[in-house]
């Protein structure tokens, strides 16, 4: 498959002004007559008009009313000797009710569906299928009333009616102009929550969830993080909605998390359907992100949208921003970013030290859903916190009000938004765009130097990146403070330096005794941060740092080095050595539960993860460093049953629940102490843990000893899996936790137990949730994953799924993305692996490149 390259960008040769679609749904086969208001790009030399399709069968074309020649191929529609203005009509058949890749329009079980970004539209109609063609819509939609009641499509209702046969219509007309990857229609049966917002400006905002028929008990919490996400959008950005109608409609079958279409967003059902029983406190929390996220992108990405695919990060980035900054509002800001490094620790570093490492903005693609990352979201985000941090949040705010007055309307790159910000803050971003261009995580060295004499104190940093294609230094702002022995910090030591060259001294006077640094305060860089630290500065930073981040980050660089040494240890058939003073920090800081919050020492007491962990080792052994991570578990847990025992009880809940942040944190801290003395593995703990399953009010609490349980071989287990099952097996989402919960565990049978829940009902491997529940979880496990039989399972999966759904299956081959890290006799397996899904008959070109990347 050819590689698209973003140095051949060139501008379209044809404009699109507006859009008529006339759908007639029926079982077997939808009609799409598209009349399309055209004219000539008069930037671009006159060329013939190469339209985009997929999948179509065409049944006629036509040009201002009359027969054309044209020529086609299954992905284009040419025709030539075209006026400079001239209406385009073209009808196709297309077959909804078989399009398993969940791309275009798609039917799930309460009705037909769309999803066009990045490039579905060009399934539904030949159409010029870039985002840099922009046009109003006005569609009219046709079905049978009874089945489909509800009739959807972008902007405003304009009028409906009945046909014959007891069918019915509608149309919808948009008034903004918006690329083909915005369009959505929905027709189904659904049930609709209703309410309205009031903007600042006093105009009122129609709101509608719809969902499946009696889910609607599960629709509040996403109204009102709707609602919350437009007042917090006004209050600090200045940004009001646009719209008259603002529609969500909830989806089983959905390739993503959801979809920003203009006015009619499409959510997987995870992220909007929420009631204390059925979902967490983290499912709760990911709803208000999610519900925010998109709504935000109606300003970002949709009013100012993207020229090309190759600039994602420009409305992915920014707007993951903008819902972290919204939950770090709404929720608990500290712990936030303790999970956002946590989650970019654990998923874009390694993706980034992998074959699929891309700079945010990539310079080259075979197939752009291989790009929705982790490094355009997340590091994305990370780029945007940093231009934030360089000119405070004021010149920030300025920048945003400038890229609108600027592109409103239009589609743009990540130059114009950088120069925007430059514009309103007078800084000089030319050496920070670097941050757009290169792949690979910068790493920096940092050694220091006090001179007792003189009171200087002097840290040297050096950074690197060796993935970048050449040794240019980045812009890096490096928050900083120094502690002196007491745990305060040395006044005027709180600052942020700016790392411009590749070697840079840092020069602190007056300071009177040897300080401890505490370097990348709040991360406030997306690097990796090496300074020898003695076991005791790390722990004076656990116990005194008052940034929340950092503190955090104490506590897991000790954790990281003591694991770290025991897997050596354990790999050279030499036992752990677990210090005391760790088990006194950790001790310190369960006491601190009440100065500090629950929600942060439960992050403190979470030890980094096994992916994480083994990204600081060459070559990994997922077995010892699995059993040093477990060792660690366990003696915690030993040395300190009372503490966690204590806590638990001192936790419990009081009074029904609610899902605030200080009674998550609560419930995080609670779960985390049970999870803990779990590891004793005694009749007691599973009693205390399979009582918590049965008598709590909340999927919360209930899931956490189930999850808890999960880890540990006992009788305990089988029941809680079993009752949890035959209670939820009727609610979707549940019982992809209950998938989840089996496919993670660290149980040696763990891969037998995933081969034999492909084939329970509970599985569908149509159904992208089943399949992120139940086999991408286990491409996660690293310990049961990597093992000359899971990599042959996940192979085998990924051909059986590459047939029906190309975008999920290529997630799904990133599983095997660190193969090279491991061992000879593992690599041999995975390579056999690898190779067999490239040998496949008629391989996707979306799973083609992850292969070709990973063999490469
Ligand atoms: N902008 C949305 C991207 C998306 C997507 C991309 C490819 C295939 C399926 C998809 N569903 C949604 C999601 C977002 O970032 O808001
Ligand atoms: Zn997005």
């Amino acid at each position: 498959p050819p590689t698209i390259y973003l140095k051949d960008y060139t501008a379209p040769a044809y404009l699109v002004d507006t859009v008529d679609l006339d759908f007639v749904i029926a079982t077997g086969a939808t009609t799409v007559s598209a009349t399309l208001a055209m004219r000539r790009n008069p930037a671009v030399a006159a060329q013939p008009l190469v339209l985009d399709g997929e999948e179509l069968e065409t049944l006629s074309v036509a040009v201002d009313g009359e027969k054309v020649p044209f020529s086609t191929t299954p992905t284009t529609l040419t025709i030539a000797d075209l006026p400079d203005a001239f209406t385009l009509h073209t009808v196709v058949r297309i077959d909804p009710d078989r399009n398993t890749r969940l791309s275009g329009l798609y039917r799930s079980k309460d009705g037909y569906f769309t999803q066009c970004e990045a490039q579905g539209f060009r399934r539904i109609t030949w159409f010029l299928d870039r985002p840099d063609v922009m046009s109003t819509y006005t569609v009219t939609l046709h079905a049978d009333k009874a089945t489909y009641p509800v009739l959807l499509a972008n902007g405003n209702p304009v009028a409906s009616g009945e046909e014959a046969d007891g069918r019915h219509w509608a149309t919808w007309n948009d008034p903004f102009r918006k690329p083909a990857y915005l369009f959505a229609l929905v027709a189904g049966k659904l049930d609709g929550l209703f309410d309205t917002f009031q903007t600042a400006s006093g105009r009122s905002v129609q709101l509608a969830i719809y969902v499946e028929p009696g889910k609607l008990d599960q629709c509040p919490h996403a109204m009102a993080a709707l609602q919350k996400s437009m007042k917090w959008d006004e209050e600090r950005f200045g940004l009001e909605c646009d719209l008259d109608h603002y529609m969500i409609v909830a989806v089983g079958d959905f390739n993503m998390g959801a979809m920003e279409n203009k006015g009619l967003n499409i959510f997987n059902t995870k992220y909007v359907l929420a009631r204390a029983d059925v979902a967490t406190d983290v499912d709760f929390e990911n709803i208000d992100r999610v519900v925010a996220h998109e709504y935000f992108h109606n300003w970002t990405g949709n009013r100012v949208t993207c020229r090309d695919w190759f600039q994602l990060s420009l409305k992915e980035g920014l707007t993951v921003f903008r819902d972290q900054e919204f939950g770090a509002d709404l929720h608990n800001r500290q712990t936030a970013r303790i999970r956002e490094v946590r989650g970019l620790r654990a998923a874009q570093f390694p993706e980034d030290a992998g074959p699929m490492a891309h700079p945010i903005r990539p310079a080259s693609f075979v197939e752009i859903n291989n790009f929705y990352t982790s490094t355009v979201y997340e590091k994305g985000a990370e780029v945007i916190r940093m231009i934030q941090t360089l000119i405070g949040r004021d010149g920030f705010r300025a920048g945003m009000d400038e890229y609108f007055r600027r592109h409103d309307g239009q589609a743009v790159t990540c130059e114009d938004f950088v120069a925007a910000m430059a514009a309103a803050s007078g800084f000089d971003f030319t050496q920070f765009m670097r941050w757009y261009n290169q792949p690979g995580t910068p790493h920096l060295a940092v050694d220091s130097v006090f001179e007792a004499k003189t009171g200087r104190y002097t840290l040297h940093i050096k950074q690197s990146n060796p993935r970048a294609s050449d040794n240019h230094p980045y812009l890096i702002p490096i928050r900083i403070a120094l502690f002196d022995a007491g745990g305060q910090i040395i006044a005027g030591s709180d600052r942020t330096l700016l790392l411009t060259e590749n070697s840079q001294q840092f020069h602190f006077d007056g300071i009177a005794a040897e300080p401890v640094p505490s370097l990348l305060r709040d991360f406030s860089a997306p690097v990796v941060l090496d300074y020898a630290y003695t076991p005791q500065q790390l722990t004076l930073l656990l116990a005194h740092e008052s940034d929340p981040f950092n503190a955090w980050e104490a506590g897991q660089r000790l954790a990281s080095t003591l694991i770290l040494d025991a897997t050596a240890a354990i790999a050279a058939g030499q036992a752990p050595v677990w210090p005391a003073s760790f088990v006194d920090a950790a001790r310190r800081l369960l006491q601190t539960q009440a100065e500090r919050g629950a929600a942060f020492v439960a992050e403190a007491l979470t030890l980094p993860g096994e992916s994480t962990l083994a990204e600081a080792l060459d070559i990994v052994d997922p077995d010892a460093l699995h059993a040093a991570r477990n060792s660690l578990r366990r003696h915690l847990a030993e040395q300190l049953e009372g503490e966690f025992a204590g806590l638990y009880a001192g936790l419990a809940p009081h009074g029904a629940y609610t899902p605030s942040s200080e009674e998550a944190g609560r419930r995080a801290l609670r779960n985390t102490c049970l999870a803990y003395l779990l590891e004793l593995n005694t009749p007691a703990v599973r009693q205390l843990a399979l009582q918590q399953f049965r008598s709590a009010d909340n999927m919360t609490d209930q899931f956490a000893a189930l999850a808890a349980l999960a880890q540990t071989e006992c009788t305990e287990r089988e029941t809680a899996l079993a009752e949890f099952y035959q209670r939820w097996q009727h609610e979707a989402l549940v019982v992809d936790k209950w998938l989840a919960v089996q496919s993670g565990s660290r149980l040696p049978d763990t891969l037998a137990t995933v081969k034999r829940l492909t084939g329970h009902p509970a599985f569908d491997i149509g159904n992208p949730n089943k399949v992120y529940a139940l086999l991408r979880n286990f491409g996660a496990n690293l310990a049961r994953f990597h093992t000359p039989a899971g990599y042959a399972f996940l192979a085998e999966q990924t051909q059986l799924l590459d047939g029906k759904n190309p975008q999920v299956a290529s997630r799904l081959a990133r599983c095997f993305d660190r193969w090279k890290k491991f061992d000879g006799e593992r690599q041999k397996h995975a390579r056999l692996a690898l190779e067999s899904i490239r040998d496949h008959q008629g391989l996707s070109r979306d799973v083609l490149e992850i292969v070709n990347r990973a063999l490469g």
